[in-house]
């Protein structure tokens, strides 16, 4: 079948050798699912999130015209927390511990969670758990962001209302054992609420007010709001536009697109076309740093010893994809 030949041709590099591994089938789409008939379940609003949400993007909009009397310092700090939290979600939740697409060790998962924490997206041990149910049954009523509900649906509306119970139910039976395994995750769950208090609020704003000076709103509606709204707006252009608009030189048969701008955005997660395709590939593109520091950061961590392991798809088994499923779109440059 498709996935078993996909599968024999996994690699994950070790030393410049590649050593043949199963891959996880958690992320693996599931083909056979089919929906339930009948009338879909009422939509129920969560007025809590829409206010919140509301009131963030007002802030972030306000964060905007403060940046003329930041200082440049300031500026630089806001680029740095959004790197950070960037990271905490592509090299952490996502390329680590959704798809287990390569190993870390422990300092550098404290680090992964710390700044997973940052990002404030929900506890790694949900955000994992929601995304491989979205792999597994993409673009149906078991995934949490189904494009088929629409751009806006995809981007934010599914925060603001309750899960279909068919998400629910699918994500009930995965294997998820592999994060209740992991101590870091376990215990950022535990600490949730306080870290993002600490970590995605406090830390941004108190950093440029302690030591250059900056007046507190400055700090807390740039690096502090702004950023938060900048990556969670990033994030979910992966899952609206990215399923919408470009590219399927891989698989024409589904949603997911390969998209620059959201490649450039989402620091090298908009080659979503690629991923969808082979969700192990620790770099979710076949283009190395092209448009993905992501991937640059992965490789220094490997560089450094505190990651190992990368899963990679080997040339013949991309080809074979192209040639069967692609949208004949398929270019190297
Ligand atoms: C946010 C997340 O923004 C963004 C994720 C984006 C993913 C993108 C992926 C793209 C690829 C990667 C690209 C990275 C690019 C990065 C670029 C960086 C520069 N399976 O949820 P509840 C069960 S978050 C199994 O409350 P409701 C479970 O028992 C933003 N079971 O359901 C659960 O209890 P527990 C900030 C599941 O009531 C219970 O149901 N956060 C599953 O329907 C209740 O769950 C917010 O705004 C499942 N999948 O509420 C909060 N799901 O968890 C938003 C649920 O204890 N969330 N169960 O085990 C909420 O308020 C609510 O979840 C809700 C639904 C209202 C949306
Ligand atoms: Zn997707
Ligand atoms: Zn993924």
């Amino acid at each position: 079948s498709e996935t078993e030949t996909v599968t024999q041709h996994v690699g994950k590099q070790q030393n410049g050798h590649s050593v043949a591994e199963p891959p996880m089938e958690e992320d693996v789409f599931d083909d056979t699912y089919k929906e339930k008939d009948g009338p879909k379940p009422p939509i129920k609003l969560v007025w809590k999130n829409i206010i919140s949400m509301s009131l963030l993007h007002i802030s972030a909009l306000y964060g905007l015209i403060l940046i003329p009397s930041a200082s440049v310092l300031t500026l630089a700090w806001t680029v740095l927390c959004y790197l950070i939290s960037g990271l905490g979600i592509t090299a952490g939740v996502h390329r680590l511990w959704s798809h287990r697409s390569y190993k870390a060790s422990l300092p550098l998962r404290v680090f992964l969670a710390f700044a997973n924490s940052m990002a404030f997206q929900n506890d790694i041990y949900e955000w994992a758990r929601d995304h491989r149910v979205h792999h597994k049954y993409s673009e149906t009523d078991a995934d949490p962001h189904n494009v088929k509900r629409g751009f806006f649906f995809a981007h934010v509306g599914w925060l603001l209302v309750r899960k279909h119970p068919e998400v629910t139910a699918k994500g009930q039976k995965l294997e998820l054992s592999d994060l209740k395994a992991d101590k870091v995750v376990m215990f950022q769950r535990r600490h949730y609420k306080l870290s993002v208090v600490t970590i995605c609020f406090l830390l941004p704003t108190l950093v440029p007010w302690y030591f250059w000076g900056e007046s507190l709103d400055v700090a807390f509606f740039i690096p502090g709001l702004m950023r938060y709204a900048m990556v969670l707006n990033a994030t979910w252009l992966v899952n609206s536009a990215a399923h919408i608009w470009g590219n399927r030189p891989y698989d024409k048969t589904i949603y997911p697109r390969e998209n620059r701008m959201v490649a450039f955005s989402a620091m090298g997660e908009g080659f979503h076309n690629y991923h969808h395709a082979f969700p192990f590939d620790y770099s979710t593109s076949e283009f190395g740093w092209k448009l993905n520091p992501t991937s640059a950061f992965i490789d220094l961590m490997c560089f450094l010893g505190l990651a190992k392991d990368r899963k990679t798809v080997s040339k013949e088994t991309i080809n074979a994809h192209i040639k069967r499923r692609g949208d004949g779109s398929y270019t190297t440059s």
